[in-house]
């Protein structure tokens, strides 16, 4: 089992006056990290300042509920996120569906404050809750010859007003290679803040990738398949000279339209100018190894 990633900010940090969601379980979790270890995520010219409340749930991408970035916010109150069943099948010994209470009862909460950095050259820093992805795939028991993880969003058109329209292939699905999903920065998150995720952060859990552009990091995640193929993912078959399989932040790989050396940190203010964009969006250390060899200019 590979080591725990651990923050060096806490959650106390970041919203001393917040009531924690679950909060026993929670402080479990940070003692179980290892509080005050170094923060392998941390450089010095980013504190990871994280962004408000209001920019992180009112700035967002779900086209479900439409494609401006206010359309998330004002209709993703329309979907009903409880009861909320996860299926997990392919290469797995425990097949099933898997409630979400179920699930929240056997993982254990941790706080991680990630950069987060959208395709569209914004980028944020959000303090997430959640639990490792690696902890639930172990939970339902990865079988030899998985390679892949291929997920899906929620399809409800009567309670999602985008889909009615063929932006994306629906339902939304991506897909990471099990060494991907099974890394310790790969987190399932529950809640941001300290509070549950609101529904249009992908309610009630989703995926966060924090070393790829934030369309791999899944909403609203309803299906879970082990599979021994790399899955199709909706916005590499929407345009798939735009955006490739791996998607990892690299600010030497262009996106055709327009570079990805820089990004606008959201809430920066009038003054605030571009930041250089970082390899693996500032998780070099840790994830580089998984591309060993590999081409990032082929495989973006
Ligand atoms: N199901 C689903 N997941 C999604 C998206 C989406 O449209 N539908 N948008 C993605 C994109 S492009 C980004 S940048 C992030 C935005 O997450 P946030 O709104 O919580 O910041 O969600 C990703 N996950
Ligand atoms: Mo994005």
């Amino acid at each position: 089992m590979a080591k725990r990633w651990t923050n060096d900010l806490t959650a106390a940090d970041v919203t001393p006056e917040a009531v924690f969601w679950n909060r026993r379980k929670l402080l479990a979790g940070l003692a179980g990290a290892g509080l005050g270890s170094i923060a392998s995520g941390a450089i010095a010219d980013d504190a990871l300042e994280p962004n408000t409340w209001e920019e992180v749930t009112t700035y967002c991408n779900f086209y479900e509920f439409g494609t401006g970035k206010t359309d998330p916010a004002t209709y993703a109150h329309e979907m009903t996120t409880s009861p909320w069943e996860v299926e997990i099948d392919g290469l797995v010994d425990n097949p099933g569906t898997y409630g979400f209470e179920q699930i929240l009862a056997e993982m254990t909460l941790e706080e991680r404050i990630y950069r987060f950095r959208c395709v569209e050259a914004w980028s944020m820093v959000i303090p997430w809750q959640g639990f490792e992805l690696a902890d639930l795939l172990n939970l339902a028991g990865v079988q030899e010859g998985a390679k892949y993880v291929a997920f899906e969003t929620l399809l409800r058109p009567s309670e999602m007003p985008g889909t009615r329209y063929p932006v994306l292939d629906w339902p939304y699905r991506e897909g990471l290679r099990l060494d991907e999903a099974m890394h310790p920065l790969t987190l399932m998150a529950t809640g941001i803040f300290g509070k549950p995720l609101p529904n249009q952060n992908g309610a009630p859990l989703r995926l966060v990738v924090p070393w790829k552009y934030g369309f791999k990091s899944i909403k609203s995640v309803v299906k879970i398949t082990l599979t021994d193929q790399e899955p199709p993912t909706s916005w590499n078959m929407a345009n798939a000279r735009e955006y490739g399989f791996y998607s990892n932040v690299n600010p030497e790989v262009d996106h055709p339209r327009w570079s990805q050396a820089t990004e606008r940190r959201i809430g920066g203010g009038l003054f605030s100018r571009r930041q250089p964009t970082l390899m693996f969006n500032g998780y070099e250390k840790e994830v580089a190894s998984l591309y060993d060899g590999m081409d990032l200019t082929k495989y973006f």
